[in-house]
């Protein structure tokens, strides 16, 4: 039966977060789904796309792009690499700790009630927290691998990230093309990993969805793939994905007394704290996110060493990262990758 003509069985009492928490408890809730996008990571410090002064797509005007979204292009990226590789310096993994949030998604995993974390971000900050990677699907793609756009070999990852954090563009040393991380692009398609994990949608008895403008397709769709009697919590600084046609998009007016989506307008770390609170799990929480912040804080260089004669303060500062990029993935090494 097609969703959109599934009946609705199951109501929360109010839209509001005290109703999902009672919906949770009473209905012994295992199976949450979170989408999460660049929103819950703003508060680590990397930018998102379409925050109004704030967001990148904003401050783009240095890399004299022909629109914003060029940086992300595949066609244009196998034109002129240079933009993308000056912006992958600012956001590149290495130099941000995961937030609050990224925690709670752990914190679910901990509890037994996370079904899958879909997730657009390319930061790898949710692997960063300990989140077990079977969890996690990188919807675009990520930074932990690269390929060669023409011949498509697999890059040595610390050539690539040597390359990155200076803002160059790392070529294959096999045919020369252009190596990209393995982040899809505008005109790629999504890793296999993504579709292959679809059903779980079908599977979930909630879905949260986290800072996210809910503008890219297919992501945003996917709101509308959980059963129709699944309650969907956001949480963002804006309302998003609100419903334009009968069957698709949230619907926060709770049209004939029916509450099934609520809308949380704060930051994500204000509704994950919030949620955390009325769970009765906010100590963990705290604890978890202090204890991951300062294991992290303690293998990323913090002191500023002494620059050797004739060596760049960059490249003092890239080899730093590296150091400290190299023990993570170390550490995390037994980990599969995404796609
Ligand atoms: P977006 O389109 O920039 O939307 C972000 C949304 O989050 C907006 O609705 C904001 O209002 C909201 N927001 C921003 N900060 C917060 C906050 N602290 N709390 C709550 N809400 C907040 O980004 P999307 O993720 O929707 O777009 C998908 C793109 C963004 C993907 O292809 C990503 O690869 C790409 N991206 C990822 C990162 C990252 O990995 N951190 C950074 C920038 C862009």
């Amino acid at each position: 039966m097609s969703k959109a003509n599934q009946t609705i069985k199951t109501v929360l009492k109010e839209p509001t977060l005290e109703s999902i928490v009672d919906y949770i408890k009473e209905k012994n809730v295992k199976k949450v789904i979170v989408m999460s996008g660049a929103g819950i990571s703003t508060a680590a410090g990397i930018p998102d796309f379409r925050s109004k002064d704030t967001g990148l797509y904003h401050n783009l005007q240095k890399f004299d792009l022909p629109y914003a979204e060029a940086v992300f292009d595949i066609d244009y990226f196998m034109e002129k690499p240079e933009p993308f590789y000056a912006l992958a310096k600012e956001i590149y993994p290495g130099q941000f700790l995961p937030t609050k949030t990224h925690y709670f998604i752990r914190l679910l995993q901990e509890k037994g009630m996370l079904l899958r974390n879909f997730t657009q971000n390319i930061d790898t900050l949710e692997r960063l927290t300990g989140l077990d990677q079977d969890y996690i699907i990188e919807a675009h793609g990520s930074f932990a691998s690269a390929s060669c756009t023409e011949c498509k070999e697999k890059a040595d990852s610390d050539m690539v990230r040597d390359h990155a954090l200076r803002g160059k563009v790392p070529k294959c040393e096999s045919c020369d093309g252009f190596i990209k991380p393995d982040i899809t692009f505008f005109g790629e398609n999504l890793p296999k990993r993504f579709y292959d994990n679809l059903s779980d949608f079908d599977d979930a008895d909630l879905l949260i969805v986290l800072g996210t403008s809910l503008q890219v397709q297919p992501f945003a769709s996917l709101i509308d793939e959980v059963p129709k009697s699944v309650p969907r919590l956001l949480i963002n600084k804006e309302m998003v994905g609100v419903q334009k046609s009968k069957g698709s998009g949230f619907d926060f007016k709770s049209k004939k007394g029916v509450h099934k989506d609520v809308y949380f307008s704060g930051t994500c770390d204000e509704g994950v704290t919030k949620l955390a609170e009325l769970l009765g799990w906010d100590k963990e929480l705290n604890k978890m996110y202090e204890k991951g912040t300062e294991k992290l804080k303690s293998q990323y260089v913090k002191e500023e060493t002494e620059i050797e004669p004739g060596q760049q303060k960059e490249d003092k500062e890239v080899d730093q990262l590296a150091d400290v990029l190299d023990k993570l993935t170390a550490e995390d090494s037994s980990t599969p990758k995404t796609t």
